[in-house]
């Protein structure tokens, strides 16, 4: 799948609607449409990396952005106090379906561990 393709870039790029909660230049965060927590939040940046595997040292500050601003983003959500999860789903195995890197930010409710 080619960036033209993506859904993500789409969203970010506003040519999919989408809920969104926080944007700046370089990241967007919208509600999950499908969400797993009653707080589900996808932290996306809008540079199309395919995946945490294709991302590099280049990308490290945008990693730790995107990090620090799902800390802050769950502060204001009000899931901070009790807790969340910060996931990163990477690959087939991982439970990737979106290849466009992206965050999940969970919370609001008890996680269980280990994921299935
Ligand atoms: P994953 O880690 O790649 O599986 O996460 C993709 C998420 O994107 C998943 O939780 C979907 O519910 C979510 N999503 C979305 O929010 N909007 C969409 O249009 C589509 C997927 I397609």
């Amino acid at each position: 799948m080619n960036k033209s393709d993506c859904l993500f870039c789409k969203i970010v790029n506003r040519e999919i609607p989408a809920e969104l909660v926080y944007e700046d230049e370089r990241i967007v965060a919208i509600k999950d449409i499908n969400p797993a927590a009653p707080v589900h939040i996808l932290l996306i940046p809008r540079e199309h990396i395919v995946s945490l595997d294709q991302a590099s040292n280049e990308n490290v500050e945008l990693l730790g952005y995107i990090q620090t601003t799902a800390a802050k983003l769950a502060r204001e959500l009000g899931i901070a106090d009790k807790g969340y999860r910060l996931v990163n789903n990477c690959g087939e195995w991982g439970g990737q379906s979106v290849l466009h890197l992206h965050y999940h930010l969970l919370g609001g409710r008890q996680l269980a561990w280990p994921p299935g």
